[in-house]
């Protein structure tokens, strides 16, 4: 059995749609801190798990007979630097109870999200390697990059079967992300239905490496699915789709919403976003466990607006 921790967030909750699709409903267990989204609360199993709490994980996944963990809960970059210790505290225990878990033998296979955060402003920023400097200036960064060690470590050390990702932006229309600084590519979207404008708060040459969700999920689902031998890295897989910049973006939407306007007004999260790649090699990735990416800028656009505008249009 599965159990999805952090299933109320951005990458949760589709990823709980997409398991319990692939492996049946009562056999995808879904938790959250709290109750903070009913699609996924109301769709199947459901239980509130603190990742913060060894004993309240421990207690699940006795109940449910779960051998296989997605851990999905962490504080995002943004939040991260208005909360440290927070970001810390969450990002760090949720992951040792689950390897832990998982080295005490009660879990037998783990995902574990890392993100492009790990590289810093001493990275090689074009093509960035699996393999090259790196030196966060967030504390999720740091979280992220301190994480992957760890895994690679109880991997090593303990055998545990611990498999991830370094996402880069995401994009999605069925769930909003929290407290992330690539979260301008998914408000956009909204605002240029809703509104036909949006003030960027990234600048508009700022290009990082981005992808749909349906290619982060399948990238999800395939490493979980490869046999173990095929992973051939234990800390997390550079994966890539796509770089863009605002202005590209917006230039994007406007072939469907000819009238979109964009303004730039640049805050806190431009400083984060200058410490990160421009784009990204995976190679490793699509050698191991035969990753590929589907959508580009110009599919996802279109994806993004016939969904939203769906989406607005039974609201309205
Ligand atoms: C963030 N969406 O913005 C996350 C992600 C690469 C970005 O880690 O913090």
């Amino acid at each position: 059995k599965i159990l999805i921790i952090g299933a109320c967030g951005q990458i949760g909750s589709e990823l709980t749609f997409k398991l319990r699709e692939i492996y049946g409903g009562d056999n995808v267990i879904a938790s959250d801190i709290r109750y903070s989204n009913l699609d996924v609360v109301n769709s199947g199993i459901f239980e509130i798990v603190d990742a913060q709490d060894y004993a309240s994980v421990k207690i699940c996944i006795e109940k449910h007979n779960i051998d296989t963990v997605y851990l999905m809960a962490a504080m995002l970059s943004a939040t991260g630097e208005k909360y440290p210790m927070k970001a810390w505290d969450l990002n760090m225990d949720s992951l040792f109870h689950v390897l832990n878990l998982a080295k005490e033998g009660f879990i037998k296979k783990i995902f574990w999200p890392s993100s492009i955060a790990v590289f810093g402003p001493t990275t090689p920023t074009a093509n960035t390697p699996q393999h090259t400097v790196m030196e966060p200036t967030t504390v999720y960064g740091i979280t992220k990059q301190v994480g992957e060690r760890w895994c690679d470590y109880y991997h090593k050390k303990y055998g545990v079967d611990v498999r991830g990702i370094r996402y880069p932006g995401i994009v999605s229309w069925k769930t909003m992300p929290g407290g992330g600084t690539t979260d301008y590519a998914v408000e956009i979207y909204h605002k240029a239905i809703t509104d036909g404008t949006y003030e960027s708060f990234l600048s508009e040459n700022t290009e990082l490496p981005m992808m749909f969700m349906d290619d982060a999920i399948n990238a999800t689902v395939s490493i979980m699915q490869a046999t173990s031998s095929a992973i051939k890295i234990r800390s997390a897989y550079n994966i890539a789709a796509m770089s863009f910049t605002p202005q590209q973006l917006a230039e994007a939407i406007k072939k469907h919403i000819p009238d979109f306007t964009i303004t730039y007004n640049p805050d806190c999260r431009q400083q984060i976003a200058d410490t990160w790649p421009k784009s990204i090699d995976d190679s490793a990735a699509r050698k191991d466990w035969n990753w590929k990416h589907n959508f580009d800028l110009e599919s996802m656009t279109n994806e993004m607006i016939l969904q939203l505008k769906k989406k607005y249009e039974t609201v309205q």
